[in-house]
Protein backbone atom coordinates (compact mmCIF):
# COMPACT_ATOMS: atom_id res chain seq x y z
CA UNK A 1 0.00 0.00 0.00
CA UNK A 2 1.54 3.68 -1.07
CA UNK A 3 0.80 5.71 2.01
CA UNK A 4 0.53 9.56 1.63
CA UNK A 5 3.35 11.28 2.66
CA UNK A 6 1.03 13.65 5.25
CA UNK A 7 0.39 10.28 6.48
CA UNK A 8 3.13 10.59 9.26
CA UNK A 9 2.77 14.42 9.64
CA UNK A 10 1.99 14.83 13.64
CA UNK A 11 -1.69 15.80 14.25
CA UNK A 12 -1.99 15.73 17.99
CA UNK A 13 -0.50 18.71 20.22
CA UNK A 14 1.20 15.81 21.90
CA UNK A 15 4.53 16.66 23.40
CA UNK A 16 7.53 16.29 21.33
CA UNK A 17 9.41 14.58 24.01
CA UNK A 18 9.57 11.85 26.23
CA UNK A 19 10.08 11.46 30.19
CA UNK A 20 13.30 10.62 31.83
CA UNK A 21 12.88 10.86 35.45
CA UNK A 22 10.02 11.26 37.53
CA UNK A 23 9.44 13.01 40.70
CA UNK A 24 6.41 12.03 42.90
CA UNK A 25 3.81 13.89 44.36
CA UNK A 26 1.74 13.86 47.27
CA UNK A 27 -1.69 13.15 47.71
CA UNK A 28 -3.62 14.41 50.94
CA UNK A 29 -6.88 13.79 52.79
CA UNK A 30 -9.01 16.13 53.20
CA UNK A 31 -8.34 16.74 56.50
CA UNK A 32 -4.80 17.52 55.84
CA UNK A 33 -6.15 20.12 53.45
CA UNK A 34 -7.51 21.83 55.81
CA UNK A 35 -5.13 22.23 58.06
CA UNK A 36 -2.62 23.16 55.69
CA UNK A 37 -4.95 26.10 54.28
CA UNK A 38 -5.89 27.24 57.97
CA UNK A 39 -2.01 27.57 58.41
CA UNK A 40 -1.57 28.99 55.12
CA UNK A 41 -4.02 31.70 56.09
CA UNK A 42 -6.00 31.03 53.30
CA UNK A 43 -3.57 32.04 50.90
CA UNK A 44 -2.43 29.49 48.17
CA UNK A 45 1.31 31.06 48.47
CA UNK A 46 1.91 30.07 51.78
CA UNK A 47 1.10 26.83 51.88
CA UNK A 48 4.00 24.39 51.53
CA UNK A 49 4.55 22.35 48.62
CA UNK A 50 4.76 19.22 50.13
CA UNK A 51 0.84 19.44 50.80
CA UNK A 52 0.17 19.98 47.07
CA UNK A 53 -0.84 18.03 44.71
CA UNK A 54 -1.04 19.55 41.40
CA UNK A 55 0.91 23.18 41.74
CA UNK A 56 -0.49 25.40 39.08
CA UNK A 57 0.85 28.67 41.30
CA UNK A 58 2.89 29.79 38.74
CA UNK A 59 4.97 28.75 35.18
CA UNK A 60 7.30 30.85 36.78
CA UNK A 61 10.69 28.69 37.52
CA UNK A 62 8.38 25.48 37.66
CA UNK A 63 9.61 24.24 34.12
CA UNK A 64 11.10 20.65 33.32
CA UNK A 65 14.87 21.00 31.78
CA UNK A 66 15.95 19.26 29.10
CA UNK A 67 18.97 16.62 28.91
CA UNK A 68 20.47 19.00 27.15
CA UNK A 69 20.13 21.72 29.90
CA UNK A 70 21.06 19.42 32.65
CA UNK A 71 24.05 18.25 30.54
CA UNK A 72 24.76 22.30 30.19
CA UNK A 73 24.42 22.57 33.81
CA UNK A 74 28.02 20.60 33.86
CA UNK A 75 29.76 22.80 31.48
CA UNK A 76 29.52 25.85 34.60
CA UNK A 77 32.23 27.88 34.30
CA UNK A 78 32.16 29.21 37.44
CA UNK A 79 34.93 32.49 37.09
CA UNK A 80 33.69 35.58 39.34
CA UNK A 81 34.55 37.04 36.45
CA UNK A 82 33.94 36.67 32.55
CA UNK A 83 32.88 33.31 32.78
CA UNK A 84 31.73 31.54 29.13
CA UNK A 85 28.42 30.84 30.06
CA UNK A 86 28.27 34.56 30.15
CA UNK A 87 29.37 34.61 26.19
CA UNK A 88 27.04 31.93 25.16
CA UNK A 89 24.23 33.99 26.75
CA UNK A 90 25.23 36.88 25.02
CA UNK A 91 25.05 34.71 21.75
CA UNK A 92 21.41 33.07 22.32
CA UNK A 93 20.55 36.40 22.95
CA UNK A 94 22.07 38.55 20.15
CA UNK A 95 20.86 35.10 17.55
CA UNK A 96 17.36 34.90 19.02
CA UNK A 97 16.43 37.98 19.74
CA UNK A 98 18.34 40.12 18.21
CA UNK A 99 19.13 42.95 20.97
CA UNK A 100 22.85 44.03 21.39
CA UNK A 101 23.73 44.33 25.12
CA UNK A 102 23.23 41.88 27.37
CA UNK A 103 22.98 42.68 31.07
CA UNK A 104 22.01 39.16 33.22
CA UNK A 105 20.09 39.87 36.26
CA UNK A 106 18.80 36.90 38.70
CA UNK A 107 15.53 36.95 37.49
CA UNK A 108 13.19 39.52 35.50
CA UNK A 109 12.32 41.91 38.74
CA UNK A 110 15.94 42.44 38.71
CA UNK A 111 16.08 43.67 35.03
CA UNK A 112 13.44 45.77 35.79
CA UNK A 113 14.41 47.67 39.10
CA UNK A 114 17.75 48.24 36.64
CA UNK A 115 15.65 49.94 33.81
CA UNK A 116 13.50 51.73 36.26
CA UNK A 117 16.02 53.47 37.77
CA UNK A 118 17.97 54.43 34.59
CA UNK A 119 15.17 55.32 32.63
CA UNK A 120 11.99 56.90 34.84
CA UNK A 121 12.59 60.45 36.17
CA UNK A 122 10.27 61.74 39.43
CA UNK A 123 6.41 62.82 38.28
CA UNK A 124 7.37 60.35 34.70
CA UNK A 125 4.64 58.55 33.19
CA UNK A 126 5.11 54.86 32.07
CA UNK A 127 2.06 53.24 29.38
CA UNK A 128 1.84 49.73 28.94
CA UNK A 129 -0.60 47.06 27.48
CA UNK A 130 -1.89 46.42 31.62
CA UNK A 131 -0.08 46.04 34.38
CA UNK A 132 2.14 43.57 36.04
CA UNK A 133 2.75 43.91 40.14
CA UNK A 134 6.37 43.40 39.97
CA UNK A 135 6.79 45.40 36.54
CA UNK A 136 4.79 48.42 38.19
CA UNK A 137 5.82 48.47 41.27
CA UNK A 138 9.65 49.33 40.45
CA UNK A 139 8.22 52.04 38.24
CA UNK A 140 6.48 53.80 40.99
CA UNK A 141 9.66 52.85 43.36
CA UNK A 142 11.34 55.26 40.62
CA UNK A 143 9.06 57.88 41.04
CA UNK A 144 6.94 57.18 38.02
CA UNK A 145 3.11 56.71 37.45
CA UNK A 146 1.83 53.55 35.48
CA UNK A 147 -1.43 54.24 32.96
CA UNK A 148 -3.16 51.72 31.52
CA UNK A 149 -3.32 51.78 27.29
CA UNK A 150 -4.38 48.17 26.68
CA UNK A 151 -7.17 47.83 24.58
CA UNK A 152 -10.92 47.72 26.54
CA UNK A 153 -11.40 44.32 25.39
CA UNK A 154 -8.32 42.79 27.41
CA UNK A 155 -10.91 44.09 30.43
CA UNK A 156 -13.80 41.95 29.57
CA UNK A 157 -13.47 38.11 30.19
CA UNK A 158 -16.17 37.40 27.83
CA UNK A 159 -14.32 39.13 24.40
CA UNK A 160 -13.00 36.64 22.26
CA UNK A 161 -10.88 39.27 20.29
CA UNK A 162 -7.40 37.64 19.01
CA UNK A 163 -4.91 40.00 20.43
CA UNK A 164 -6.20 41.11 23.82
CA UNK A 165 -2.63 42.62 24.49
CA UNK A 166 -3.02 45.50 22.04
CA UNK A 167 -2.49 48.96 22.75
CA UNK A 168 -4.84 51.69 22.01
CA UNK A 169 -3.18 54.27 20.26
CA UNK A 170 -5.62 57.21 21.07
CA UNK A 171 -4.84 55.93 25.28
CA UNK A 172 -1.40 56.63 24.35
CA UNK A 173 -1.92 59.98 22.13
CA UNK A 174 -3.65 61.12 25.15
CA UNK A 175 -1.53 60.63 27.75
CA UNK A 176 1.30 62.33 25.52
CA UNK A 177 -1.30 65.26 24.61
CA UNK A 178 -1.87 65.78 28.45
CA UNK A 179 2.02 65.23 30.03
CA UNK A 180 3.94 65.61 27.19
CA UNK A 181 6.25 63.21 25.04
CA UNK A 182 9.11 64.27 27.39
CA UNK A 183 7.28 62.98 30.41
CA UNK A 184 6.67 59.51 29.38
CA UNK A 185 9.47 57.99 30.22
CA UNK A 186 9.16 55.02 27.76
CA UNK A 187 6.24 52.40 26.36
CA UNK A 188 5.95 49.48 28.81
CA UNK A 189 5.26 46.32 26.15
CA UNK A 190 4.45 42.88 27.70
CA UNK A 191 4.66 39.78 25.08
CA UNK A 192 2.25 37.93 26.34
CA UNK A 193 -0.13 39.95 28.87
CA UNK A 194 0.07 38.15 31.72
CA UNK A 195 -3.01 39.65 34.19
CA UNK A 196 -5.01 40.06 31.19
CA UNK A 197 -5.20 35.95 30.65
CA UNK A 198 -2.32 35.23 28.75
CA UNK A 199 -3.27 37.42 25.90
CA UNK A 200 -1.14 38.54 22.57
CA UNK A 201 -0.30 41.53 21.21
CA UNK A 202 -0.10 41.47 16.94
CA UNK A 203 2.48 42.41 15.13
CA UNK A 204 0.37 44.79 13.16
CA UNK A 205 -0.22 46.68 16.54
CA UNK A 206 3.64 46.44 17.02
CA UNK A 207 3.97 47.95 13.85
CA UNK A 208 1.53 50.70 14.43
CA UNK A 209 3.01 51.44 18.09
CA UNK A 210 6.60 51.80 17.17
CA UNK A 211 5.64 54.25 14.12
CA UNK A 212 3.82 56.47 16.29
CA UNK A 213 6.82 55.92 19.39
CA UNK A 214 9.24 57.12 16.71
CA UNK A 215 7.69 60.08 15.73
CA UNK A 216 7.09 61.14 19.23
CA UNK A 217 10.83 60.02 20.46
CA UNK A 218 9.65 57.79 22.72
CA UNK A 219 11.12 53.96 23.80
CA UNK A 220 9.76 50.91 23.61
CA UNK A 221 10.83 48.89 26.79
CA UNK A 222 9.39 44.72 26.14
CA UNK A 223 8.36 42.95 28.98
CA UNK A 224 9.70 39.68 27.07
CA UNK A 225 8.15 36.89 29.34
CA UNK A 226 6.54 34.78 27.15
CA UNK A 227 7.97 36.13 23.81
CA UNK A 228 7.56 32.83 22.21
CA UNK A 229 3.82 32.19 23.24
CA UNK A 230 2.84 35.34 22.11
CA UNK A 231 4.67 34.19 18.72
CA UNK A 232 2.97 30.89 18.24
CA UNK A 233 -0.57 33.13 18.66
CA UNK A 234 0.87 35.37 15.69
CA UNK A 235 1.46 32.90 13.54
CA UNK A 236 -1.85 30.77 14.19
CA UNK A 237 -4.07 33.62 14.07
CA UNK A 238 -2.27 37.02 12.16
CA UNK A 239 -2.78 37.11 8.32
CA UNK A 240 0.79 36.53 6.48
CA UNK A 241 2.30 34.90 9.46
CA UNK A 242 1.18 31.05 9.35
CA UNK A 243 4.50 29.77 7.07
CA UNK A 244 6.45 32.08 9.70
CA UNK A 245 8.48 30.12 12.33
CA UNK A 246 7.70 30.96 16.00
CA UNK A 247 12.11 31.61 15.88
CA UNK A 248 11.58 34.42 13.20
CA UNK A 249 8.13 35.88 14.42
CA UNK A 250 10.05 36.67 17.95
CA UNK A 251 12.82 38.16 16.33
CA UNK A 252 10.70 40.57 14.27
CA UNK A 253 8.41 41.37 17.82
CA UNK A 254 12.17 42.37 19.39
CA UNK A 255 12.88 44.19 16.65
CA UNK A 256 10.15 46.63 16.89
CA UNK A 257 11.30 47.31 20.42
CA UNK A 258 14.11 49.37 22.40
CA UNK A 259 15.29 46.90 24.88
CA UNK A 260 13.43 44.33 27.07
CA UNK A 261 13.36 42.57 30.56
CA UNK A 262 13.17 39.04 30.36
CA UNK A 263 12.21 36.62 33.24
CA UNK A 264 13.66 33.54 31.75
CA UNK A 265 11.93 31.60 34.71
CA UNK A 266 9.25 31.06 32.20
CA UNK A 267 9.68 31.12 27.99
CA UNK A 268 13.13 30.43 28.49
CA UNK A 269 12.48 26.96 30.17
CA UNK A 270 14.94 27.58 33.27
CA UNK A 271 14.02 26.96 37.10
CA UNK A 272 15.63 30.62 37.85
CA UNK A 273 17.05 33.41 35.85
CA UNK A 274 16.40 36.89 33.99
CA UNK A 275 18.28 39.73 32.13
CA UNK A 276 17.97 42.97 30.47
CA UNK A 277 19.02 43.42 27.16
CA UNK A 278 19.09 47.11 25.24
CA UNK A 279 19.97 48.48 22.23
CA UNK A 280 21.39 51.70 23.34
CA UNK A 281 25.12 51.57 24.15
CA UNK A 282 24.41 54.65 26.84
CA UNK A 283 22.21 52.84 28.69
CA UNK A 284 23.87 49.19 28.41
CA UNK A 285 27.04 51.02 30.10
CA UNK A 286 24.51 52.38 33.00
CA UNK A 287 22.89 49.29 33.84
CA UNK A 288 25.85 47.34 33.41
CA UNK A 289 27.41 49.73 36.16
CA UNK A 290 24.13 49.47 38.50
CA UNK A 291 24.00 45.72 38.12
CA UNK A 292 26.97 45.75 39.98
CA UNK A 293 25.15 47.32 43.08
CA UNK A 294 21.88 45.31 43.19
CA UNK A 295 22.76 42.33 41.43
CA UNK A 296 26.39 40.79 40.87
CA UNK A 297 29.56 41.48 38.24
CA UNK A 298 27.92 42.35 34.89
CA UNK A 299 29.19 38.95 33.96
CA UNK A 300 26.88 37.42 36.39
CA UNK A 301 24.17 39.28 37.22
CA UNK A 302 22.57 37.04 39.82
CA UNK A 303 22.99 34.11 38.31
CA UNK A 304 25.95 31.03 38.65
CA UNK A 305 27.70 30.15 35.24
CA UNK A 306 25.47 27.31 34.90
CA UNK A 307 22.36 29.10 35.13
CA UNK A 308 23.24 30.96 32.21
CA UNK A 309 24.01 28.35 30.51
CA UNK A 310 20.79 26.22 31.22
CA UNK A 311 19.07 30.00 29.97
CA UNK A 312 21.11 29.90 26.76
CA UNK A 313 19.92 26.15 25.91
CA UNK A 314 16.41 26.75 26.94
CA UNK A 315 16.39 30.22 24.92
CA UNK A 316 17.03 27.76 21.90
CA UNK A 317 14.42 25.49 22.87
CA UNK A 318 11.99 27.45 23.84
CA UNK A 319 11.58 29.02 20.30
CA UNK A 320 11.14 25.35 18.11
CA UNK A 321 7.75 25.29 16.84
CA UNK A 322 6.82 21.67 18.07
CA UNK A 323 7.86 22.64 21.75
CA UNK A 324 5.49 26.03 21.67
CA UNK A 325 2.56 24.02 19.69
CA UNK A 326 2.57 21.27 22.61
CA UNK A 327 2.97 24.10 25.49
CA UNK A 328 0.21 26.32 24.37
CA UNK A 329 -1.91 23.18 23.20
CA UNK A 330 -2.12 21.48 26.54
CA UNK A 331 -3.33 24.98 28.05
CA UNK A 332 -5.80 24.78 25.00
CA UNK A 333 -6.28 20.97 26.04
CA UNK A 334 -7.59 22.01 29.74
CA UNK A 335 -9.25 25.42 28.77
CA UNK A 336 -11.51 24.05 26.05
CA UNK A 337 -12.73 21.01 28.34
CA UNK A 338 -13.35 23.73 31.18
CA UNK A 339 -15.42 25.71 28.22
CA UNK A 340 -17.56 22.35 27.33
CA UNK A 341 -19.02 22.36 30.66
CA UNK A 342 -19.90 25.74 31.14
CA UNK A 343 -17.00 27.25 33.49
CA UNK A 344 -16.52 30.51 33.07
CA UNK A 345 -13.12 31.58 31.75
CA UNK A 346 -11.13 34.31 29.99
CA UNK A 347 -11.72 34.07 26.74
CA UNK A 348 -9.80 33.23 24.77
CA UNK A 349 -7.68 30.92 26.54
CA UNK A 350 -4.29 31.72 26.98
CA UNK A 351 -0.62 31.11 26.41
CA UNK A 352 0.03 30.19 29.71
CA UNK A 353 -2.53 29.45 32.11
CA UNK A 354 -6.56 28.86 32.57
CA UNK A 355 -7.57 32.06 34.02
CA UNK A 356 -11.08 31.56 35.99
CA UNK A 357 -13.61 34.15 36.41
CA UNK A 358 -13.95 34.50 39.75
CA UNK A 359 -17.12 37.35 39.49
CA UNK A 360 -18.79 34.73 37.47
CA UNK A 361 -18.06 31.77 39.42
CA UNK A 362 -18.82 32.94 42.82
CA UNK A 363 -21.95 35.95 41.81
CA UNK A 364 -22.46 35.79 45.17
CA UNK A 365 -19.43 36.84 46.96
CA UNK A 366 -18.26 40.57 46.76
CA UNK A 367 -15.28 41.89 45.46
CA UNK A 368 -14.17 43.00 48.61
CA UNK A 369 -14.75 39.57 50.33
CA UNK A 370 -11.90 38.71 47.77
CA UNK A 371 -13.40 36.10 45.57
CA UNK A 372 -10.42 34.90 43.84
CA UNK A 373 -8.94 34.82 46.82
CA UNK A 374 -11.64 32.56 48.46
CA UNK A 375 -12.00 30.52 44.70
CA UNK A 376 -7.96 29.48 44.98
CA UNK A 377 -8.30 28.08 48.78
CA UNK A 378 -11.55 26.20 47.83
CA UNK A 379 -10.19 24.55 44.93
CA UNK A 380 -6.78 23.62 47.37
CA UNK A 381 -9.37 22.56 49.51
CA UNK A 382 -11.22 20.10 47.36
CA UNK A 383 -8.15 18.41 45.16
CA UNK A 384 -4.98 19.56 46.40
CA UNK A 385 -4.71 21.65 43.86
CA UNK A 386 -2.88 24.97 43.97
CA UNK A 387 -3.66 28.19 41.90
CA UNK A 388 -2.74 31.81 42.43
CA UNK A 389 -5.39 34.59 43.13
CA UNK A 390 -5.16 37.55 40.36
CA UNK A 391 -7.45 39.56 41.32
CA UNK A 392 -8.35 42.81 44.02
CA UNK A 393 -5.51 41.34 46.42
CA UNK A 394 -2.81 41.03 43.19
CA UNK A 395 -4.17 44.58 42.35
CA UNK A 396 -2.64 45.91 45.82
CA UNK A 397 -4.05 50.02 46.63
CA UNK A 398 -3.50 53.62 44.77
CA UNK A 399 -0.23 54.78 46.06
CA UNK A 400 -2.03 58.12 46.68
CA UNK A 401 -5.23 57.41 48.29
CA UNK A 402 -4.41 54.22 50.07
CA UNK A 403 -7.94 52.50 48.99
CA UNK A 404 -7.64 49.35 47.03
CA UNK A 405 -7.79 49.30 43.31
CA UNK A 406 -10.98 47.23 42.22
CA UNK A 407 -9.68 45.47 39.27
CA UNK A 408 -12.48 44.41 36.66
CA UNK A 409 -10.48 41.65 35.74
CA UNK A 410 -11.48 39.07 39.42
CA UNK A 411 -9.46 35.90 38.33
CA UNK A 412 -7.68 32.62 39.66
CA UNK A 413 -5.18 31.34 37.32
CA UNK A 414 -4.52 27.40 36.86
CA UNK A 415 -0.73 28.02 35.95
CA UNK A 416 0.57 25.09 33.58
CA UNK A 417 4.28 24.65 34.24
CA UNK A 418 5.92 23.67 30.77
CA UNK A 419 6.90 20.20 30.42
CA UNK A 420 6.08 19.19 33.81
CA UNK A 421 2.27 17.67 34.02
CA UNK A 422 0.63 15.13 31.98
CA UNK A 423 -2.88 15.10 30.01
CA UNK A 424 -4.25 13.01 32.92
CA UNK A 425 -3.01 15.92 35.26
CA UNK A 426 -5.53 18.32 33.04
CA UNK A 427 -8.28 15.98 33.52
CA UNK A 428 -8.16 15.97 37.34
CA UNK A 429 -8.07 19.40 37.42
CA UNK A 430 -11.34 19.66 35.29
CA UNK A 431 -12.55 16.98 37.52
CA UNK A 432 -12.05 19.24 40.42
CA UNK A 433 -12.88 22.35 39.25
CA UNK A 434 -16.52 21.38 38.03
CA UNK A 435 -16.65 19.97 41.88
CA UNK A 436 -16.07 23.28 43.43
CA UNK A 437 -18.66 24.57 41.14
CA UNK A 438 -21.02 22.11 41.78
CA UNK A 439 -20.68 23.43 45.48
CA UNK A 440 -20.13 27.23 44.44
CA UNK A 441 -22.96 29.03 47.07
CA UNK A 442 -21.05 27.01 50.07
CA UNK A 443 -17.95 29.39 49.09
CA UNK A 444 -18.87 32.70 51.07
CA UNK A 445 -15.51 35.03 50.51
CA UNK A 446 -12.80 35.81 52.77
CA UNK A 447 -11.80 38.80 55.55
CA UNK A 448 -8.06 39.95 55.22
CA UNK A 449 -6.67 40.21 58.70
CA UNK A 450 -2.54 40.60 57.92
CA UNK A 451 -1.50 42.82 55.04
CA UNK A 452 1.78 43.55 53.69
CA UNK A 453 3.19 46.67 52.40
CA UNK A 454 4.30 45.68 49.41
CA UNK A 455 3.17 43.24 46.86
CA UNK A 456 0.72 42.01 49.51
CA UNK A 457 -0.69 38.87 47.50
CA UNK A 458 2.64 37.15 48.43
CA UNK A 459 2.09 37.26 52.07
CA UNK A 460 -1.45 38.28 53.16
CA UNK A 461 -3.35 36.26 55.47
CA UNK A 462 -7.29 35.46 55.40
CA UNK A 463 -9.97 34.07 57.53
CA UNK A 464 -12.76 32.15 56.40
CA UNK A 465 -16.22 34.45 56.58
CA UNK A 466 -18.71 30.93 57.24
C1 LIG B 1 4.05 34.67 37.50
C2 LIG B 1 5.27 35.46 37.75
C3 LIG B 1 5.99 35.32 39.04
C4 LIG B 1 5.23 36.15 40.02
C5 LIG B 1 5.55 37.47 40.16
C6 LIG B 1 4.77 38.26 40.99
C7 LIG B 1 3.67 37.71 41.62
C8 LIG B 1 3.38 36.38 41.49
C9 LIG B 1 4.16 35.60 40.69
C10 LIG B 1 6.60 37.18 36.77
C11 LIG B 1 6.71 38.17 35.79
C12 LIG B 1 5.79 38.24 34.70
C13 LIG B 1 5.87 39.29 33.80
C14 LIG B 1 4.91 39.42 32.68
C15 LIG B 1 7.73 40.18 34.97
C16 LIG B 1 7.71 39.17 35.89
C17 LIG B 1 8.70 39.18 36.99
N1 LIG B 1 5.58 36.35 36.81
N2 LIG B 1 6.83 40.24 33.95
O1 LIG B 1 3.37 34.94 36.50
O2 LIG B 1 4.84 37.33 34.53
O3 LIG B 1 9.66 38.21 36.78
O4 LIG B 1 9.32 36.68 38.72
O5 LIG B 1 11.39 36.58 37.34
O6 LIG B 1 11.02 38.48 38.85
O7 LIG B 1 3.78 33.75 38.28
P1 LIG B 1 10.37 37.43 37.99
Amino acid sequence: MELDSNTYRRRSWAEPWKIKMVEHVKMTTYEERKKALVEAGFNTFLLRSGDVYIDLLTDSGTNAMSDRQWAGLMLGDEAYAGSENYYHLEDAIQKYYGYKYLVPTHQGRGAENIISRILIKQGDIVPGNMYFTTTRLHQELSGGTFKDIIIDEAHDPESEYPFKGNVDLAKLDALVDEYGANRISYVSIATTVNMAGGQPISLANLRELRAYCLQHGIRIIHDMTRVAENAWFIKQREEGYADKSVAEIVKEICSLTDGATMSAKKDALVNIGGFLAVNDYDIFEEARNLVVVYEGLHTYGGMSGRDMEAVAIGIEESVQDDHIRSRVGQVEYLGNRLLAHDIPIVKPVGSHGVFLDAKKFLPHVPQISFPAQALAAAIYLDSGIRTMERGIVSAGRDKLTGDHYYPKLELVRLTIPRRVYTQAHMDVVVESILEVFDQRNRVLGLKMVYEPKYLRFFQARFESLG
